[in-house]
């Protein structure tokens, strides 16, 4: 299988396979990076940064669960100094490192934006506008004023590559009024979906929710919202940009799920959940049985496919 390549391009940057983490999971602290650098991932994206340390929510705050896992984490991060400083030390490595974002208000976004625009900084930068589990802030994917006035904020400060994570959307009218306020920036790509908000996970035995933040409501992810991440990156592709690239995130567990997400028109995907089960040597798994698939189908490339799912 030497012949097939699982290579991608997301804006300036290549990855030699499509396959990174998902934000959030082995990407918080130094030790965590270090280990996706040593993976097979075809890139690493770090965990969204806010302006200052944040320790997050109190714990217990994620649990796996058999068909995915509920979090709420409250973005615990070690402050954009550090991870800027990490994409920095690695940056025109062998692998891309996406810098992930996550202001919690405009003017914070501002500020972020404005300090990675002075820096040597040339790769992806994601501006996160999906957190489900911060006390008291609602989730700006669902406020599309708000998107827009995000969007004219770190565009106005900053003319680096930008994408954009998203929650995942449930309504026709929903991806129509999104599609149209993105297509109205320069954005590198979109980043879809992120865990899906508030969802409730009941332990069993002993009567209780699993997480204690917020009363036991979090963000589900893992199998459970692979149809829901599939629709989202294929309803995007049809309504953006060409221009516009997609990473698709969600429910990946086998390597048919990462062809799946291509098929609907993802540029390369993310790993969250299963990365999180299984560590890193998900990579490589994954790899092996896309490949394999395909293999059997007669594909060399991810172009063979991408995009090309098949309307009944
Ligand atoms: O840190 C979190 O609680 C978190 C974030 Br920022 C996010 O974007 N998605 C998620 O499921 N958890």
């Amino acid at each position: 299988m030497t012949n097939i390549s699982l290579e991608s391009r997301l804006g300036n940057q290549v990855f030699p396979n499509l396959m990174t983490n998902a934000s959030g999971v082995m990407c918080i602290s130094g030790e965590e990076l270090d280990k996706m650098l040593e993976s097979n991932a075809g890139g690493i994206i770090t965990k969204s940064a806010t302006t200052n340390y944040r320790p997050g929510n109190p714990t217990p705050r994620q649990q796996l669960l058999e068909l995915g896992s509920i979090n709420s984490m409250g973005i615990p991060n070690e402050g954009l100094d550090f991870y800027l400083k990490f994409v920095l030390d690695h940056q025109n490595n062998e692998k891309p490192i996406i810098l992930s974002v996550s202001g919690l208000s405009v003017e914070e976004n501002k500020e972020l934006f404005t300090q990675i625009q002075s820096s040597n900084f040339n790769g992806l930068i994601e501006l996160n506008l999906s957190c489900p589990n911060v006390v008291g802030k609602p989730q700006v994917g669902y406020d599309f004023p708000t998107i827009k006035e995000e969007l004219d904020t770190v565009f106005s400060v900053c003319d680096k590559q930008i994408g954009v994570k998203l929650p995942p959307y449930f309504d026709f009218f929903q991806f129509d009024q999104v599609a149209e306020i993105l297509n109205q920036f320069p954005i590198a790509y979109v980043n879809t979906i992120n865990s899906i908000g508030n969802g409730m996970a009941v332990d069993l035995k002993n009567e209780s929710a699993y997480i204690k933040p917020k009363g036991g409501f979090g963000g589900i992810g893992g199998e459970f919202i692979k149809p829901i991440a599939l629709s989202n990156v294929r309803a995007f592709r049809k309504r953006l940009n060409p221009e516009i690239q997609i990473i698709g995130t969600g429910g990946i567990k086998n390597g048919s799920d990462v062809f799946e997400h291509v098929l609907c028109g993802a540029d390369i995907v993310q790993i969250g959940t299963e990365l999180w089960r299984e560590g890193t040597g998900v990579f490589d798994r994954l790899a092996d049985e896309l490949k394999i698939i395909m293999e059997e189908k007669g594909y060399t490339k991810l172009s063979d496919f991408r995009g090309k799912l098949k309307e009944l």
